[in-house]
């Protein structure tokens, strides 16, 4: 059975899960795409012959041909384009954030809830990269005893027009939240946003330090920096009692030229997480056809939109904030 996708954005992300969809994943076609922009629209077409162009979202969402959705439009459109989805019971894969609002992320709870089923996956695709999820395999284990400290890095090289000082956490920060807690199984009690000294380079706060306190008394230390010039380059070190579990970012090749030898960094997130990128959408696919979930679910958008809102406030105030949480349905285990 081949999975009938239609895509919501045509955009950076909209454009990759495109070709990632048509070269790289099987069981499945790329059938419809809509986008205010009927340039980016046409630039997909080109490539995807099988998509139909729709001006109206709602109207792909409710096309008979189209089995699932996936959604990379802008954050703030997300939560209501999921619902309308749920609406009709489709399947959704939805870039993060679910939501940007945590009272939107809950809506979508509730009504996954109210149908009994799980039908919203969020893109949080670090949980399909092979370095995370061999991290998380080698601490549950236990051979290395148990995790004390999580020490991040995000580094972009340079931010969008479009980001703000919040940005770094709703946007950027987000992806360190959830997999701290796809990672340690743990949830967050409390964040601290500390605002060091800024670069020159941009107007807004930048670089952020965001602290995580898990509820176990992990301390995660995620140093957000989106103007960092140099390249993409995401790193983290788990440091547990007799021994440490660091990723290896993913070098193909070492090149030696002019007197130097050296390791190239990608420019963006997509070279970097490549990989998981292209598992995230198989594992989709399988999902819609099994009818069993994976990956991050409605409850994991919700809480990583509720801690990232715990860490605006801190940005804000400057003070320590603990992370409330609703109690979590049984629907999600
Ligand atoms: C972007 O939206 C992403 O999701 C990237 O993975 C992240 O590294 C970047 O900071 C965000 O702006």
């Amino acid at each position: 059975m081949i999975i009938r996708v239609g895509l919501i954005g045509a955009g950076v992300m909209g454009s990759d899960h495109a070709r990632i969809l048509s070269t790289a994943v099987s069981g499945v076609e790329l059938i419809a795409v809509s986008d205010p922009d009927a340039g980016r629209i046409g630039k997909i077409v080109e490539t995807c012959k099988a998509a139909r162009a729709f001006a109206d979202p709602l109207d792909l969402i409710r096309d008979r041909s189209v089995d699932a959705v996936l959604v990379a439009s802008p954050d703030q459109t997300h939560g209501a384009l999921v619902l309308a989805c749920l609406d009709i019971e489709k399947p959704v894969l939805c870039e993060k954030p679910l939501a940007p609002s945590i009272e939107e992320c809950l809506k979508v709870i509730d009504k996954e809830k109210a149908l009994g089923r799980r039908l919203v996956m969020v893109g949080y695709m670090r949980r399909f990269d092979p370095g995370y999820v061999e991290m998380k395999r080698r601490l549950d284990e236990g051979e290395l005893g148990a995790a004390l400290v999580m020490h991040c890095i995000h580094r972009n090289v340079v931010a969008p027009s479009f980001m703000t000082a919040s940005m770094l956490i709703t946007n950027s920060a987000v992806h360190e939240i959830d997999i701290a807690r796809f990672v340690l199984g743990r949830e967050v009690r409390r964040v601290t946003v500390m605002t060091p000294r800024k670069t020159g380079l941009s107007t807004m706060q930048d670089p952020q330090i965001v602290l995580l306190e898990m509820d176990d008394g992990v301390v995660v230390d995620a140093e957000i920096f989106v103007n960092a010039q140099y390249g993409y380059d995401v790193r983290a070190e788990l440091v547990c009692e007799k021994g440490t579990i660091a990723l290896t970012p993913p070098h193909d090749v070492t090149v030696k030229h002019s007197a130097k030898e050296g390791l190239a960094f990608p420019s963006d997130w997509r070279p970097r997480f490549a990989l998981a990128y292209r598992a995230e959408l198989q594992a989709w696919v399988e999902a819609v056809r099994s009818g069993v979930p994976t990956g991050a679910s409605a409850w994991d958008g919700y809480v990583a939109t509720a801690v990232a809102d715990a860490g605006l406030k801190s940005l804000a105030s400057g003070q320590q904030t603990e992370v409330k949480l609703e109690p979590r349905p049984a629907l999600y285990g």
